[in-house]
């Protein structure tokens, strides 16, 4: 198949996804049109049937106030969907790519008729996109996808139940995570250079916006570090950055908490730690969970959206009530005092991700390519 792929290009969920999807469909035989304002994050080098389609916008001193982004993307999306034969235009996160692929829809009318299918992530649905400024358009363009898939069964729900959405059947495939990159312990891992050798390793990835609830991270480890050794590792950036480290200050923490922001190889640091820290308001699916398990990490998180999916309580790792920082503490102790249960759920961990390996997940996707083909 001849695949358009369009997502936002930056540290996030739905790009990383969106990004893995488009790899591992070129390795299984699809050509693959990424099309967006940059080059995402995890698109790294030259991949074999991969190409990459900047959105170039021109600059008007009329356009001071106003981005017409959206505008520039739908003509890239007509464009790259004629000069490259496309069968279909997957978008990721409705706002604005659900609503700019209907309109290259509309732009091909006649010629052809060009598939839609749109993924839902996350706040596209939970926040932002029940905002007013947002909210009909965001309904529009998802009863006027050809199909629409959620990354959970807490999505899906929440899709019927703030949009309403008749008609639309929304499938659910959750978020998976290549097994060659995030995998357990082979090894040597950068553990030495995390923290000293007696400390445990917490460890927070985010890109730090408000729903992750970062300076609860650093409430949480400044309760477990007052009981044992311990080092906090926070990987990756965003608004909430300077909260947290004014927290980590507060609480006198620095020596024992680092700041690595943006990085590339998230899963060696993931397996030099202990246990994952993942206290969001609220999160659709959490891939960054997942990606900890696969690294076998158990994971401490608020039991909120799709996560109850991905971790199995008492299993994989803990889940909490929102904001509850004294049962994360209670509960982040428990797994790293007891070595028999760290390794239960390490193991346990490790196993439950596998179930969500890309080979087990991308047919899904393929077999949504299929369906609305034949439609
Ligand atoms: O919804 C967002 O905040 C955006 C999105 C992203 O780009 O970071 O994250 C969402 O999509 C991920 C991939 O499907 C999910 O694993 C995250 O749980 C989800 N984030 C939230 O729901 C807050």
């Amino acid at each position: 198949m001849r695949i358009g792929i369009t997502c936002y290009p930056t540290y996030g969920g739905s790009g990383a996804v969106a990004t893995e999807l488009g790899l591992e469909l070129a390795r299984r035989g699809h050509e693959v049109h990424f099309v967006s304002y940059a080059s995402p994050f995890r698109l790294r080098g030259y991949t074999e049937r991969v190409t990459f389609h900047e959105v170039t916008q021109a600059e008007y001193p009329l356009f001071e106030q106003s981005s017409p982004y959206a505008l520039a993307l739908a003509v890239k999306q007509h464009e790259v969907a004629m000069r490259e034969n496309l069968d279909l235009m997957h978008v990721h996160y409705a706002i604005p790519h659900a609503a700019t692929a209907w309109l290259a829809k509309q732009m091909l009318r006649g010629q052809r008729d060009l598939k839609i299918v749109t993924t839902l992530h996350g706040t596209d649905i939970t926040l932002v996109g029940q905002d007013p400024s947002y909210y009909t358009l965001t309904k529009f363009s998802i009863e006027q996808s050809d199909r629409v898939t959620a990354v959970s069964q807490f999505l899906r729900d929440e899709t019927y139940r703030a949009f309403g959405c008749d008609g639309c059947d929304v499938t659910v495939i959750p978020n998976f995570i290549s097994t060659t990159e995030y995998h357990p312990l082979s090894g040597g891992t950068c553990r030495h250079s995390l923290a000293p050798p007696d400390h445990k390793v917490l460890i927070h990835v985010s890109n730090f916006r408000p729903v992750k609830r970062v300076t609860d991270v650093v409430r949480v480890f400044a309760g477990v570090r007052r009981e044992l050794p311990a080092t906090l590792v926070l990987v990756g950036d965003g608004p909430e950055r300077d909260a947290a480290e004014q927290e980590v200050d507060r609480l006198r923490l620095r020596r024992d908490v680092r700041f690595l922001g943006k990085v590339d190889n998230v899963a060696e640091i993931l397996r030099g730690s202990d246990l994952f820290l993942l206290p969001s308001e609220t999160e659709s699916f959490g891939l960054a969970a997942l990606e900890a398990m696969a690294c076998a990490v158990p994971v401490l998180a608020s039991a909120v959206g799709g996560l109850p999916e991905v971790v199995v309580h008492g299993e994989t790792g803990f889940l909490t009530p929102k904001g509850d920082v004294e049962a994360m503490i209670a509960h982040g102790l428990r797994v790293l005092r007891d070595g028999a249960l760290q390794a239960r759920m390490r193991d346990a961990a490790a196993r439950r991700a596998l179930e969500f390996a890309a080979d087990r997940i991308v047919p899904r996707y393929e077999q949504v390519y299929e369906d609305v083909l034949r439609d």
